[in-house]
């Protein structure tokens, strides 16, 4: 049995790491049964980052990484028909939310005291004392100073939210009125765009990014499309 080791849920989402909860649609999507571990304990991580897999024993960190040994060992039900073109669409979308779009959400979460006060209380209001006093301070150290090491947390709150709405506005014309990403069929794409709009769209949290994506009806239309289909 697959075990899926990721943090807890939060946000009233299947996992507030859109990383987490790719991987848990992947999985979904791709009919393959699993066991979801939500210690949250990235220092047992291989990568000392969360989403990873015990697969029978074998550990795969990098949801990127986990979909091609899943691919591997289990066959490729969802991407095996894709042309050239569209997996060079897949790849350059996908590179659009974990690369990019990814830190602007982690903006809106992490660096925004509006947004933070709601992460905190979420991500570690039930730890128990005296870890609650200290770890959210040192967690959210660490995501700035990698936000600012990636390059994005050097622009200002504005200039970030400018970009995040450039990435979601282009996901909204690509995806026009299709049902999924690729056009009838859905493919693996589906679970990271479910997992970053869903994030967005869904967490309780306000930034322009999240208001902007809500003047795209189609955007919560997809999310609600997936959700029924595979949660
Ligand atoms: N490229 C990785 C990214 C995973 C990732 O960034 N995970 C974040 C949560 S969304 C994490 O574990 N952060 C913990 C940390 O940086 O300490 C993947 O595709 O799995």
């Amino acid at each position: 049995m697959i075990k899926l080791h990721q943090f807890a849920p939060a946000f009233g989402l299947p996992n507030a790491s859109p990383f987490c909860m790719k991987l848990e649609t992947y999985l979904r999507m791709a009919s393959l049964p699993f066991e979801l571990v939500n210690s949250g304990d990235v220092l047992k991580a291989p990568k000392r980052k969360l989403p990873y897999i015990d697969d029978d024993g074998t550990l795969v960190a990098d949801t990127s990484f986990i979909i091609e040994h899943l691919k591997a060992r289990y066959g490729d039900p969802l991407d095996a028909a894709l042309s050239p073109q569209q997996r060079a669409v897949a790849t350059a979308f996908q590179r659009l939310f974990e690369e990019n779009l990814y830190w602007a959400v982690v903006q809106t979460r992490w660096a925004d005291d509006a947004g933070w006060q709601k992460t905190r209380q979420a991500f570690f209001g039930t730890l128990p004392a005296p870890l609650r006093w200290f770890l959210p301070t040192l967690a959210r150290r660490g995501l700035l100073a990698e936000m600012r090491g990636q390059g994005m947390g050097r622009h200002s709150a504005a200039e970030i939210q400018a970009i995040g709405c450039r990435d979601v506005t282009a996901v909204a014309d690509f995806l026009a009125d299709k049902p999924y990403m690729l056009g009838e069929q859905p493919s693996s794409l589906d679970a990271t765009a479910h997992a970053f709009l869903a994030n967005l769209l869904w967490a309780p949290v306000d930034s322009p990014l999240q208001r902007h994506a809500r003047t795209r009806p189609t955007l919560e239309a997809y999310c609600q499309r997936m959700k029924a289909r595979y949660f």
